[in-house]
């Protein structure tokens, strides 16, 4: 019996120590590299149950494997094996170890979790995500953006709506998730600590054009943020203003140089002849892009799909419109 449980302890071992040793260099490699304050708790509590799990796979696994295999059936025995009826002594171990477990992660899970959402913060950043695109509103500077922007080193509140359907706010990185919720304001804080170029991607399927909802995240410096910032006052000339605005709001979908994105190219735009999803065909003046813009659905180009996101009065005003319009003008073939 002594020399049954010799070995069968050290098979667990050893199951254990290769397991353990995937999990200590596979982190690395599975997980993208921390980019955050708040992540630094997320990546303790998953290493954490990462080992743990690995311990109780190889306990678990090791004992079966040993039994099944020194223990078989050998040619003809008749005999059955000894049949045994109760262990409390076994019973109580195996349920109140896995209890102070359990317990033990939820009670660092808590204080991690209220951790993370003190609320003290630096900036704000209000998102709003809508089917299918983001936009990024910073009120202390009175910006509107398409691109995320934010310094290295502050802690970042950002408000979360949606306009319309449940998306999920995430970027890998920093680790820390959370959802948009039509009629409610969520939140969740970021203190970015690596500079560098990210994505933000909804992680919530939320409509056809769920793959194409991302936003390029850039982290910046504190003082890159400032000239960002500077950089971002709105152009007087309406060409340029349009052309702006295009290369935020527009150009994920429409390239200016005609190849094919999502939407159609916006090169030589003006005057061409569409035909749409139900067979009229129309040729493009200001009218048409106007109500594009406002309400894409309307009509729809044939041989794409209906996911160009509403851009209403709040998203671009009357005379933002009116300098997208004056830019793409100037798209000549
Ligand atoms: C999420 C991707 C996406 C974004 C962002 C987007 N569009 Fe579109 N757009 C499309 C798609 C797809 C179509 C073609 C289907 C349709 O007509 O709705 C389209 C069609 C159009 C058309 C009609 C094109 C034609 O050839 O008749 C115009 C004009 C247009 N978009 C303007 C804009 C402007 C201006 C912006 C930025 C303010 C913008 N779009 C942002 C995807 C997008
Ligand atoms: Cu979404």
């Amino acid at each position: 019996m002594k020399r049954h449980l010799m070995r069968a302890v050290i098979l667990v071992l050893i199951l254990a120590g290769g397991l353990g040793y995937l999990v200590y260099t596979g982190f690395e490699v599975f997980v993208p590299p921390l980019a955050s304050q708040e992540g630094t708790r997320i990546d303790q509590l998953l290493r954490f149950q990462f080992f743990l799990i690995a311990a109780i796979f190889s306990l678990v696994v090791g004992l079966a494997v040993y039994a099944v295999l020194v223990f078989r059936r050998r040619g003809d025995e008749e005999e059955a094996g000894e049949y045994i009826h109760g262990n409390p002594t076994l019973e109580i171990t195996w349920t109140v170890i896995p209890l102070l477990i359990v317990l033990g992660l939820s009670a660092v899970t808590t204080r991690d979790f209220f951790w993370m959402r003190r609320p003290d913060y630096d900036m704000v950043v209000k998102v709003t995500g809508q089917q299918f695109a983001w936009i990024f509103e910073y009120p202390d500077y009175g910006i509107k953006s398409a691109e995320l922007v934010v310094p290295t080193g502050k802690r970042i509140k950002f408000e979360l709506q949606s306009v319309d359907v449940i998306h999920s706010f995430w970027v890998p990185e920093w680790r820390v998730k959370e959802d948009l919720v039509p009629g409610l304001t969520t939140y969740v804080y970021i203190t970015p600590t690596q500079e560098g170029e990210f994505k933000l991607r909804c992680a919530e399927l939320c409509g056809v054009g769920h793959a194409t909802m991302r936003a390029p995240v850039r982290v910046v410096s504190p003082e890159a943020f400032e000239a960002w910032v500077a950089e971002q006052m709105p152009p007087a000339d309406p060409v340029a203003l349009g052309e702006k605005l295009v290369s935020q709001y527009c150009a994920s979908c429409h390239s200016l140089d005609g190849s094919q994105r999502v939407g159609p190219t916006f090169l030589g735009i003006f005057g061409r002849e569409v035909t749409f999803t139900d067979g009229t065909t129309a040729t493009v003046d200001e009218d048409y892009i106007r109500e594009s813009i406002r309400e894409p659905q309307a009509k729809v180009v044939e041989g794409f799909q209906p996911i160009m996101p509403p851009f209403g009065p709040d998203r671009l005003s009357d005379e933002e419109v009116d300098a997208i319009i004056a830019f793409l003008k100037t798209l000549e073939k």
